[in-house]
């Protein structure tokens, strides 16, 4: 059946979750010591596509958590485009992000910032036997997320979970039941979401260091079912992207502690044009609870379901988008 192997993976991250949270690994300890130890004027956060838009999650949940200096950058940009804003002598730890740990440019890059920089590197990766793992002075791996679809979402909330755990393992701890508890109050919702036929516009907003789910929502959306799918910092919406909003629109918004009050007026006024509006998160009437920020990860399974099922109504098979393989080797 179309999509089978896709619809298994996402709906398996609860249990995925538990174990990336509940594992321990006796060099969790020294990387986060390294990380809050003071000894680092800078984190590197490098990936592609999904790995890129987890970089970005990442960076700033990293930054939020331990104060340390971050930069997420696609890893690409690091070769081909090498003036990054990086000290020469800066004491650099590099987290090359990858779910197959063979994609060129993340491996390019950790060449790069290895030999350029001196940067201490860091695989994050699904695949302990990849080059990347291999290569990497480092490996935080995370096997139970790998994937046979090859859309990435289990992977993509898999390693989150598993650099998140060395900062916030006790605080994240509730997370899977609360992805288990949304999937099985929400999930129909939002696959009717996805299949609803005037749709033909999907928007996902989010601000701060919860952008990186808007990018990765969107990209979801694209990849399984070749819709046309936006992703803006929330308050960019309104300059020039709501022009085109009204029915037909779906907008899906992560609400962010410092932005709530602009966020929810703005969710209300793009509702009133007429296009299907989603919350989530925030405490004024959210259409998703979700505690904080901490826990945005939880709407993750519920847009994959939405991309999904828009994917399978429009005829596209999500677990063989079409062009796209599972790597990108150049
Ligand atoms: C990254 C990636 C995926 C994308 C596609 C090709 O791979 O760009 O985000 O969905 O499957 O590869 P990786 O470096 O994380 O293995």
């Amino acid at each position: 059946m179309k999509g089978a192997v896709t619809r298994q993976e996402i709906l398996s991250q609860p249990d995925v979750w538990e174990a990336c949270l509940g594992g321990s690994d006796p060099g969790d300890e020294d990387m986060a010591q390294r990380i809050l130890g003071g000894a680092l004027d800078r984190i590197l956060f490098v990936g592609c596509g999904s790995s890129y838009y987890l970089a970005l999650v990442l960076a700033a949940f990293v930054r939020h958590r331990t104060g340390v200096r971050v930069l997420a950058v696609p890893a690409g940009e690091v070769w081909l485009h090498p003036e990054l804003e990086l000290d020469r002598g800066a004491r650099l730890l590099a987290i090359c992000i990858s779910r197959s740990g063979r994609t060129s440019e993340v491996l390019l890059a950790r060449e790069h910032l290895a030999r350029a920089y001196g940067a201490e590197t860091v695989a994050l990766t699904c695949d302990p036997e990849s080059t990347l793992a291999a290569t990497c002075d480092h490996r935080l791996v995370v096997p139970e997320a790998q994937e046979r679809g090859v859309v990435m979402t289990r992977s993509f909330t898999g390693m989150y979970l598993r650099l998140a755990r060395l900062f916030a393992a006790g605080s994240l701890r509730r997370l899977p039941e609360v992805a288990r508890v949304l999937l099985r109050e929400q999930g129909s919702r939002f696959e009717a979401l996805g299949t609803r036929p005037e749709t033909h516009r999907y928007v996902f907003l989010a601000s701060g260091g919860l952008h990186g789910f808007a990018r990765e929502a969107a990209l979801k959306v694209g990849e399984m079912s070749l819709a046309p799918a936006e992703a803006y910092h929330a308050l960019e919406f309104r300059h020039g992207p709501v022009a085109a909003a009204g029915g037909g629109t779906l907008l899906a918004l992560w609400v962010t502690e410092a932005g709530r009050t602009h966020e929810v007026r703005l969710a209300a006024e793009v509702r009133a044009l007429g296009a299907d509006v989603v919350v989530l998160g925030g405490v004024e009437s959210p259409d998703v609870p979700l505690e904080g920020e901490e826990y945005a990860l939880a709407a993750m399974p519920l847009i994959h379901l939405l991309a999904l099922s828009r994917g399978l109504v429009a005829g596209e098979d999500p677990d063989r988008p079409r062009i796209i393989g599972h790597v990108v080797e150049l």
